[in-house]
């Protein structure tokens, strides 16, 4: 039982996790590092439903990330009807469009050859959810009162990444997919003015068939510096 106590007026409780010994230590590292290096982003996506609670179980994981001073900047927009899908899927399309037409330099077309893209974004209607992560840049209290808000970005990304965490750990797949611009959902969401959309991410089951580019992760010692 946690012990409860009070540090100038306000509550705190004891707190503990398991630990473990460093053979166990080093094997759990490795094996949730084997297991997370099996995370792909996917295009390709079957329709097969998928029960709300399994989402609303994804959510909550997302949500226990870290935040500035504990204030959860964030709204997950959860959509599976599929006239809103299509309503999403029209309007990211056709910025997207644009993109690929006349935003994006030579250098990012370039870039993006590999992962072999395009405007079209089919995945927008078949994958049974889409979920509109939303950042609150301040939020609003019962009163109507401005609140606020810290490390926003900072917050919000730490929460996409434990989201995308828990989505592989229950076996679905899913994409990060940044439309730009993206204010277009806040208009068929009907978001209010204090949220902004920040990532749009499709999850489903694989598609039967499934391809994904042969891509390589940098080794240790191109991403990290020990000192
Ligand atoms: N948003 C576009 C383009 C795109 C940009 C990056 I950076 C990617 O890593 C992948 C795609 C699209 O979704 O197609």
């Amino acid at each position: 039982m946690a012990k409860k106590i009070s540090i100038n007026g306000y509550p705190f409780m004891s707190y503990e996790k398991e630990m473990y010994e460093p053979n166990e230590l080093l094997n759990r590292a490795k094996d949730f590092y084997l297991f997370m290096n099996e995370r792909r982003t996917v295009r390709d996506f079957s329709d097969r439903p998928i029960k709300r609670e399994v989402i609303e179980n994804i959510l909550l994981t997302a949500s226990s990330a870290p935040s500035g001073a504990h204030k959860q900047p964030w709204t997950f927009c959860v959509v599976s009807d599929p006239e809103i899908k299509k309503k999403i899927r029209t309007a990211a399309e056709e910025e997207e469009k644009i993109s690929y037409e006349s935003r994006m330099n030579e250098e990012w077309k370039n870039d993006l050859a590999a992962l072999q893209t395009n405007w079209e974004k089919p995945f927008l209607e078949i994958a049974p959810y889409l979920i509109i992560v939303f950042s609150k840049s301040y939020s609003v209290d019962e009163n109507q009162n401005k609140q606020q808000n810290y490390y926003v970005k900072e917050s919000c990304g730490i929460a996409c990444g434990i989201l995308l965490t828990a989505i592989h750990h229950a076996g679905l797949a899913a994409l990060t997919h940044t439309p730009s611009p993206m204010n277009f959902l806040n208009k068929i969401l009907d978001r209010p003015q204090n949220e902004k959309p920040f990532l749009l991410i499709p999850v489903g089951y694989l598609a039967k068939e499934c391809f994904v580019p042969c891509l390589e992760r940098k080794p240790l010692n191109e991403i990290s510096a020990w000192y």
